[in-house]
């Protein structure tokens, strides 16, 4: 018999992998209690309102919230599984910032009875989700914790790497496989136990360290292959070649899968695992940190040829379509674009620079401070730049005809109107 979860669940943390892991769990039958510190976010669930734009989303948080078996507290329950679903920020010198995970695992510690089950979604480096064991462990000495009982444990601490694309959420949440790693191979046979109640895809059980690495290791990988784009967009640049065209011959080999070259890597994810890694192993992390680099320094490229465009024109008028951190989400979170868009206006102080988002109603914090810079519409914007830079490839931007870029100088980063 295949062994399901069917208690209550607490799950700490209602972003972008709590709510949608929430939603998916309550519509099953799940009793869930989502907690949050942010109290505009748990009145917005409770009300069956979803904080941010996901295809599918709203729909199942009313519709769990609805049938009564979706709730949100600023405290944390009694349960009788935790999900942790909390952000793992870098530190300045690209060290995890792990006091959002401790703080949720010293909030649920005095709630644990005999047989909880603790999970760690948050991308972490290896050995957290042991290390969450030990800090249950300090406060609360009359359990026995996973990582030091040679016997039966009484709670069962494992961790599962959230691996959902931003954009098709609630889609891959229930297809994707998943990776399910304990602190023993008890711990994640009883978490994999809750993921059975949704999951379609294939569930991997493993040890939590190398979960907690394969899930690194993804976006790592991914890291490196669009650097690997992003370096030959910078070549073909300098032989004056077309890298589109360049990619797509080159895609027609049968073993070749060359990614999209672009601004920059944006988003909370891609450009953060890559460096817990690095600190992990730094003498043997060579191409991962070379790979950062190059990720990072398209911002400042792509800033420098626009400048560079601009120098050739008396009073030019630039139009930067795009701010989030990639296609059709609202998310602006690390996004390459704001930084490209911000080095321009830093450059060209006296130019009129003209910022585009349908994603976005206003001008975002970072900048804020440029009196050259406005929000503008798309059509408005391109019909009155010189010069189009084509940031981010929002469909309402790839829709754009070619008849209204006649005449104007267009630097497209995306590859969006090849
Ligand atoms: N990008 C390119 N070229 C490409 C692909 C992406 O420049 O060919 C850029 C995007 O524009 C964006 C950044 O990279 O700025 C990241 O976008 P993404 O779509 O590659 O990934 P995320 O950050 O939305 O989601 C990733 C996913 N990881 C992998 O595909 C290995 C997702 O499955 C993870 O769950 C997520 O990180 C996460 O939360 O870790």
């Amino acid at each position: 018999m295949t062994d399901l979860f069917s208690g209550r669940l607490a799950i700490l943390g209602l972003g972008y992998i709590g709510l949608p892991t929430a939603a998916a769990l309550a519509t099953r039958g799940i009793e869930v209690i989502g907690v949050d510190i942010n109290p505009d976010i748990v009145a917005a669930v409770s009300q069956g309102k979803v904080p941010f734009i996901e295809p599918d989303l709203a729909v199942a948080v009313s519709g769990a919230v609805a049938m009564g078996r979706l709730s949100a507290s600023s405290e944390t329950p009694e349960a009788d599984a935790y999900i942790i679903a909390v952000p793992t920020p870098f530190n300045g010198d690209h060290t995890a910032n792990l006091s959002y995970v401790q703080a949720a695992a010293e909030q649920l510690a005095p709630r644990l009875k005999p047989g909880s089950i603790v999970i760690l979604e948050s991308t972490s480096p290896p050995g957290t989700t042991e290390q969450v064991s030990r800090w249950i462990g300090a406060l609360r000495p009359d359990l026995k914790m996973p990582h030091d009982t040679d016997g039966i444990a009484e709670i069962y601490v494992a961790h599962c790497p959230e691996r959902v694309l931003p954009g098709r959420i609630m889609i891959e949440i229930i297809t994707n496989d998943r990776v399910v790693g304990g602190v023993t191979p008890r711990c994640a046979q009883r978490a994999a136990s809750i993921y059975r109640v949704f999951a379609q895809g294939e569930i991997l059980l493993t040890d939590a360290a190398s979960a907690e690495m394969a899930k690194l290791v993804e976006n790592a990988y991914r890291d490196v292959n669009i650097a690997f784009a992003n370096e030959l967009s910078m070549i073909s640049e300098s032989l004056h070649l077309d890298v589109w065209e360049v990619i797509r011959l080159a895609n027609r080999h049968p073993r070749v899968e060359i990614l999209k070259p672009g601004p920059g890597v944006g988003g909370h994810c891609i450009p953060v695992d890559p460096w817990f890694i690095i600190a992990a192993a730094p003498t043997q992390s060579r191409l991962l940190r070379i790979a950062r680099e190059v990720n990072d320094d398209k911002p400042h490229h792509v800033a420098k040829q626009v400048i560079a465009k601009a120098s050739r024109f008396h009073s030019p008028t630039v139009a930067c379509l795009g701010l989030t951190f990639k296609a059709n989400v609202d998310d602006i979170r690390e996004s390459p674009a704001i930084e490209v868009v911000e080095l321009i206006a830093k450059g060209l102080p006296d130019t009129e620079i003209l910022v585009v988002d349908p994603y976005a109603d206003r001008v975002p914090q970072a900048l804020a401070a440029y009196s050259n810079l406005r929000m503008e519409r798309t059509v408005e914007a391109v019909e009155r730049a010189d010069i189009v830079v084509l940031l981010v490839e929002h469909d309402q931007f790839k829709a754009l005809g070619r008849t209204r870029l006649g005449g104007k100088v267009v630097y497209d980063t995306r590859g969006a109107w090849n």
